[in-house]
C-alpha cells in the first residue's frame, strides 16, 4: 500500500483575525462552542484513514501544542500519528520565513518517512473533506501536484491564488492574490477559480521543488507565489474541483462548503452558520465525526424559575456546550463554550461565548464575541450603542464587538 504523509501548516498568524490572535495562532481560535478551528483538517484526514499528521506550527503555538497534545492522541502502536513540529532552527538561525521554508527547514520528516505521497494542507479553513477521492484524482491524471480548487466570488479574488485550467483539469495560469485583472472562470465573469491552500505533491516532486525554491534568493519562500505559481509552468500541476468531493452522511446542501475564516466577519458568519435552525454544516454527521479534545465537564445545565419570564434559563437556536449553567436568562442564537454561566434577567443575542465567560445579572448582550475568562459585570450593555462600545472594546465596521481574553470590564454601575 502506498505511503502517505500529511503536513499540516498551522503556523500562520491570522492578523485578521485580531484581536482572537492575540494570544494564540489562527489554528487554535475556538470554533462552534467546544473546537479549534484546525479540527476541521485534522478530522478530515483522520476520517479518510490518512493517520499519520505533522503539524507545523510557529507563532503562539502554546494554545495550539494544548490542543493537539491533549486532544489527538492517536495509537502509535499502528504507526499512528499527530505530531507537533515547532520551528526548530534545524537549517540556520532562521525561523520559518513562509510556508514552503517550513517544509523545507522540515525536509528530513520527509526523507525519514518516504511517503510516496505528501499533503501539504493548511489549518485554516471550516470544511469536510475526503481526501482520498483528491488522491484518486492525483493518481488518474499522473499529477506530480494537485491543487484543490473552489469558486469564489470575483471581488475576493485579491485574498486568494487564482487559476486557470483546462478541459482535463490542468493548470494553465495561476496568479497569487491577484490586485486587478483576475481571471475569471469561462462563461462565468462573476466567479473566479480560487486555490483553497491544500495541496497533494507526489513526494519526489515535492523535495525537488522545496529544495530548488530554497536555493533562489528572490523567491518569497511561499506556496502560492513560489511552489505553485512556477510548478504549473514545467511540471504536471492538476486542478481538483472540491465540488466533486462527497464525503459520507453529508447532505446535498453541505457539499462544496469552504470557509476561510481568516477575518472577523468571516468567522463570525461561519460560527452562526451552525445555528441556523437548518445549518448548511451539520456537527451532527456521525459518519464523519468532527473530533476535538473531550474534558470531563458535566451537562449543561439550565435553571428553571417560573415568577418572571428572564428568570427561566433557556436558550434557543444556540450551541450550549458541557459546563455551562444557564441561570435564568436568555441565550438566542448563539455558541456557548464549555464553562459558561450565563445569570438571570440577561439576554445573549447573536454572539459567540468562548469559555469560562460569566454574564451578570441584567446585561443585554447582541453580536458579540466574548473571548476566554471574561467577567461581564451586571447591567452591562454591549452591542447597541456602537460609539459607546467603540471607546472600551474592539469593534468592526460590521458591527461586531470583540471582547478580547480575560479583560477587566469596569462595573456599569
Ligand atoms: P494564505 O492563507 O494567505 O493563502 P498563508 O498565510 O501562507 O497563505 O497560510 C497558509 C497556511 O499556512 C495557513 O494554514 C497558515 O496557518 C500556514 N502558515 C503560514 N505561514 C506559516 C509558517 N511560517 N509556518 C507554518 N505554517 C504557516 C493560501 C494560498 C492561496 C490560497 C489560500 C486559501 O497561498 O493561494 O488561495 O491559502 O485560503
Amino acid at each position: 500500500m502506498a505511503k502517505f504523509l500529511a503536513m499540516i501548516l498551522a503556523g500562520g498568524e491570522g492578523r485578521r483575525l485580531d484581536p482572537l490572535t492575540r494570544e494564540r495562532a489562527k489554528p487554535a481560535v475556538p470554533f462552534g462552542g467546544r473546537y479549534r478551528i484546525i479540527d476541521f483538517v485534522l478530522s478530515n484526514f483522520a476520517n479518510s484513514g490518512i493517520l499519520r499528521m505533522k503539524v507545523l506550527v510557529q507563532y503562539k503555538s502554546e494554545s495550539l501544542n494544548t490542543h493537539v497534545q491533549r486532544g489527538w492522541r492517536l495509537t502509535a502502536l499502528l504507526n499512528q500519528y499527530v505530531e507537533l513540529v515547532p520551528a526548530q532552527m534545524r537549517v540556520g538561525p532562521k525561523w520559518f520565513e513562509g510556508s514552503a521554508d517550513a517544509i523545507y527547514q522540515n525536509l528530513n520528516i520527509i526523507t525519514d518517512e518516504e511517503p510516496e505521497y505528501t499533503f501539504v494542507f493548511g489549518a485554516d479553513h471550516v470544511y469536510r473533506m475526503d481526501v482520498r477521492q483528491m488522491l484518486d484524482f492525483h493518481l488518474d491524471r499522473k499529477a506530480e501536484l494537485t491543487v484543490a480548487a473552489i469558486p469564489i466570488p470575483k471581488e475576493d479574488a485579491s485574498e486568494f491564488g487564482i487559476i486557470e485550467v483546462d478541459a482535463e483539469g490542468r493548470m494553465i495560469g495561476f496568479t497569487e492574490k491577484p490586485k486587478a485583472d483576475a481571471k475569471t472562470i469561462p462563461g462565468d465573469p462573476t466567479r473566479c477559480l480560487a486555490s483553497m491552500g491544500n495541496y497533494l505533491f507526489t513526494t519526489d516532486s515535492l523535495v525537488q521543488e522545496i529544495v530548488r525554491d530554497a536555493g533562489d534568493p528572490n523567491s518569497a519562500h511561499d506556496f502560492g507565489k513560489s511552489i505553485v505559481a512556477s510548478m504549473y509552468q514545467r511540471k504536471r500541476v492538476y486542478v481538483y474541483d472540491f465540488a466533486r468531493n462527497v464525503v459520507p452522511g453529508q447532505t446535498e446542501r453541505e457539499r462544496g462548503y469552504w470557509r476561510d475564516v481568516g477575518s472577523i466577519d468571516a468567522y463570525f458568519q461561519a460560527n452562526m452558520d451552525l445555528v441556523a435552525v437548518d445549518p448548511i454544516f451539520s456537527l451532527y454527521n456521525d459518519q464523519w465525526p468532527i473530533f476535538t479534545v473531550q474534558y470531563n465537564y458535566p451537562p449543561a445545565k439550565f435553571v428553571f424559575n417560573n415568577e418572571k419570564e428572564h428568570r427561566v434559563g433557556r436558550a434557543t437556536d444556540s450551541l450550549v456546550s458541557e459546563g455551562c449553567i444557564i441561570s435564568g436568562g436568555h441565550v438566542h442564537h448563539c455558541i456557548v463554550s464549555p464553562k459558561v454561566r450565563v445569570n438571570s434577567y440577561s439576554t445573549v443575542e447573536d454572539s459567540i461565548l468562548f469559555e469560562n465567560v460569566n454574564i451578570g445579572r441584567h446585561c443585554k448582550i447582541r453580536r458579540a464575541i466574548i473571548d476566554k475568562h471574561v467577567d461581564i459585570p451586571a447591567h452591562t450593555t454591549i452591542g447597541y450603542d456602537l460609539e459607546k462600545d467603540r471607546k472600551h472594546f474592539h469593534v468592526t465596521e460590521s458591527g461586531i464587538v470583540i471582547i478580547p481574553k480575560g479583560m477587566r470590564i469596569e462595573s456599569a454601575r
